[in-house]
């Protein structure tokens, strides 16, 4: 895990290379579906978006007519939500609930991401501070230097998998089982899907320039930065992923993508979630760092090109509104 997690900083930050955008780099994935949804807001308006998802999740309504395809998204929406309406969120007990949490992070982390879709699934409210990458001078404090930190009533954790875990120990009553399966698909998470996002998003020049776009709109950057980062950044973090792929013996990212997201459709088995009628760890941990990249072109490829859309309209429905507590 450690080497994993040292060897992933080392690839999305090769600081001889790009000194200034060691941060983006690290953080490959882009933020929020909420926060995400109004920086695409310009580009698909919403009937647009539910066209592309509904075509994306039923090859025959892309064929169809336009009523029917309406018609199918409207059936396909009625069964979804049938089927998701009795996924309930994870509530801890209020007793249980602590009663601060802060996250430093990036926006576009995929760890981060992971923390929060945690936090979000168990309704535990927590306020954000976004880091800027630059001078992490919200972070000054800290002897670790990465993010995601969580700090909970006053405590500092450090490590995505280990603030989960912590707050595992801490707000489920019965956490006693060990799940061998939950844990092979959360080190799968850590040790191969964070890999296989950095090429994608970064796979061609207009991907590149999609993914800073959102970087730089949400993550913490000063307006020079913003744009520094935007345009140097895109073009530096398209020729370094074809690098990240070399090194990763990935010959065509895609076709990665596409695989990692079959095998986890493959795992869940029939199951609605890995976890069965309710997400677990793991489900928490895909969706996390999948959910920044869903409504960039990757994402959509993804989900047009394999089977894992309606497990993630699942989460989606699982997962809900976002616990972040307005600042
Ligand atoms: N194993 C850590 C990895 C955290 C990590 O590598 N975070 C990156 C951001 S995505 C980071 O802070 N890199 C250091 C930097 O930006 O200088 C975890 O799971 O939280």
């Amino acid at each position: 895990m450690r080497r994993a997690q040292s060897v992933y900083s080392l690839l999305f930050m090769p600081r001889s290379i790009v000194p200034p955008f060691a941060a983006v780099e690290a953080c490959c994935s882009l933020g929020e579906r909420k926060l995400f949804a109004n920086a695409i807001a310009s580009t698909y308006s919403a009937a647009e978006w539910n066209r592309r998802w509904w075509s994306a999740s039923s090859p025959s309504a892309s064929t169809s007519s336009t009523s029917v395809k309406v018609g199918l998204a409207g059936a396909l929406s009625f069964s979804l939500a049938m089927s998701t309406a009795v996924v309930a969120k994870e509530r801890p007990p209020p007793e249980l609930l602590p009663k601060e949490v802060v996250l430093y992070q990036y926006e576009a982390c995929p760890f981060c991401n992971k923390v929060k879709a945690y936090l979000d699934y168990h309704d535990i409210p927590y306020k954000v501070v976004e880091v800027n990458p630059f001078g992490k001078k919200e972070i000054k404090w800290s002897d670790y230097k990465k993010v995601p930190i969580l700090v909970v009533d006053g405590e500092q954790l450090n490590d995505s998998s280990v603030i989960i875990d912590e707050l595992t120990r801490r707000i489920h009553v019965d956490n006693s089982i060990v799940d061998e399966e939950e844990m092979k698909w959360r080190r799968w998470v850590d040790e191969h899907l964070v890999y296989v996002l950095s090429p994608n998003i970064y796979r061609s020049t207009s991907e590149a320039f999609e993914s800073f776009e959102y970087i730089t709109t949400h993550g913490n950057f000063s307006f020079t930065e913003r744009l520094t980062a935007k345009y140097a950044g895109a073009a530096v973090m398209y020729m370094v992923s074809k690098k990240l792929k070399k090194k990763h013996g990935i010959t065509d990212e895609r076709a990665a993508l596409y695989e990692a997201a079959q095998t986890w459709t493959k795992a869940l088995d029939g199951r609605d979630f890995l976890g069965g009628s309710k997400p677990n760890l793991a489900d928490l941990a895909v969706f996390g760092v999948l959910r920044p990249i869903r409504y960039l072109k990757a994402g959509r490829d993804m989900v047009e090109n394999t089977n894992i859309g309606e497990w993630y309209q699942r989460m989606e429905a699982a997962v809900g509104e976002s616990s972040r507590l307005p600042v």
